[in-house]
């Protein structure tokens, strides 16, 4: 039962878990590097691109955006109006009846599905402003750890194209930040409400004192705009849990009033980088409301990519703060999955590459990282995740490269978007080249 996970051993990883998604110039160097050395996974879907329009799909479900403009040619497609009349953001009923096959020429979706994976592979994630999942370090009052939180009403951006929408944070983040304590500390979390609107919060997965609970009307007055609430609490529950908010949840969940709450186990070697040897400990964070299907408050190309080196053990923390499940899925290798809302699956802990996640749920993963190449990592709802004009919504890549591509990565300068699309297409980069690479 451990085939693709090491067995729990005091490794020498380092001591400190790396707390967010890896971003950035190097984020973006690494999925070049392996976009340019493998032809499988992610980058493989761009290859449709060069294949003759006779080998391409005749017709995709498309929940999403109108296609690009047609140049002139023969009858009109039979899907034109339909397309054109759906709406930017996602689909999220899924009662209504399906659309009937498109009959749009395969070379619209063509270029519309490469162009977005362009955007992913030009460093969009990086680009985004109010990144989310930021650690935040308390301050001691005595021994009680405080956190200061505000709850605000923010302009958020799904993706760099996306409209501008009223979204809602905490400390001005979707998601918040990520908060990390130990099994037994006394925690202090003081949240100022900046929002013209009343709201309560819930710690999502603590065992706490009733009137800790967060929930207005229940165990609290709701929390009026320029007030503030302080929940004070014992941490008890080890594992992956979540913040958000409790009132009016619909709409200020929905919004991006949500963060992570992990307890690290006061035993050193229970903890994910002692027992698995994990390097990497990544907070994924899904929603399906406004702004449609979202990993970490972003939507495909804008997601961020997850970067890690052959050979190496990584940690996800799946957790939904949406309305739908999501069926996790990775390609290339499986997850051994270890924990389900904190606790520890022990013997029962399964390897899997699909994983369903429930609203309101938490699972983690260990994902030993041992092929190399641009693995696309995406919900298999079809609907939340590729349409008529290419992948959008929730979709990333796990990027496993060499180690001397990662050294080599981290000794060059920060490049631009635009000059890591240039070094790839000169690197022969199938996403830009439409080259099949020769892989031996
Ligand atoms: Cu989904």
């Amino acid at each position: 039962m451990t085939d693709t996970i090491p067995s729990p051993s005091a490794s020498s990883a380092p001591e400190a878990l790396e707390a967010t998604i890896p971003a950035g110039p190097l984020s973006r160097r690494g999925f070049l590097r392996a976009a340019t050395i493998t032809g499988a996974g992610l980058v493989a879907t761009t290859v449709v691109a060069c294949a003759p329009p006779a080998a391409a799909q005749g017709w995709t479900y498309a929940p999403g955006t109108p296609p690009p403009p047609k140049a002139p040619s023969g009858a009109p497609s039979a899907s034109a109006s339909a397309s054109a009349s759906a709406s930017a953001a996602p689909s999220m009923d899924h009662a209504s009846p399906s659309p009937a096959p498109s009959a749009s020429p395969p070379m619209d979706h063509d270029a519309a599905a490469l162009a977005v994976v362009e955007r992913f592979l030009g460093g969009e994630s990086a680009s985004m402003e109010g990144t989310g999942n930021q650690p935040l370090e308390p301050r001691l009052d005595g021994d009680t750890k405080v956190f200061d939180l505000t709850v605000d009403p923010i302009k958020h951006k799904v993706d760099a194209q996306a409209k501008e929408i009223d979204a809602l944070g905490f400390n001005s983040t979707w998601p918040g930040p990520r908060i990390d304590v130990v099994e037994g500390d006394k925690v202090r979390a003081i949240f100022k409400n900046n929002m013209d609107e009343t709201t309560g919060i819930h710690f999502h997965g603590q065992r706490l004192p009733n009137a800790m609970d967060g929930v207005p009307h229940i165990t609290q007055d709701p929390i009026p705009p320029g007030g503030s609430f302080t929940y004070e609490f014992t941490a008890r529950s080890v594992g992956s849990h979540m913040y958000h908010s409790h009132h009016n949840a619909t709409d200020q969940v929905g919004r991006g009033l949500l963060g992570a709450f992990i307890v690290q186990p006061k035993d050193p070697a229970e903890r994910y980088d002692k027992l698995y040897g994990a390097t990497q400990d990544i907070v994924w964070i899904s929603n399906d409301a406004l702004g449609g299907f979202t990993i970490n408050g972003r939507g495909f190309p804008a997601t961020a990519p997850i970067v890690a080196t052959l050979g190496e053990t990584i940690v996800i923390r799946f957790m939904n703060e949406g309305n739908m499940m999501h069926p996790w899925h990775i390609h290339g290798m499986p997850m051994r999955v270890v924990a389900r809302d904190g606790h520890p699956l022990g013997t029962a802990a399964f390897t899997c590459d699909t994983l369903g996640v429930n609203p309101g749920e938490r699972w983690d993963v260990v994902i030993k990282c041992d092929e190399l190449g641009a693995w696309a990592f995406h919900c298999h709802i079809l609907q939340h995740a590729e349409g008529q004009n290419g992948m959008f919504g929730m979709v990333t890549a796990l990027v496993v490269q060499e180690a001397a591509a990662a050294a080599a990565s981290v000794s060059r300068a920060p490049a631009s978007g635009a000059a890591v699309a240039a070094a790839a297409r000169a690197a022969g980069s199938t996403a830009f080249a439409c080259k099949v690479p020769q892989i031996s």
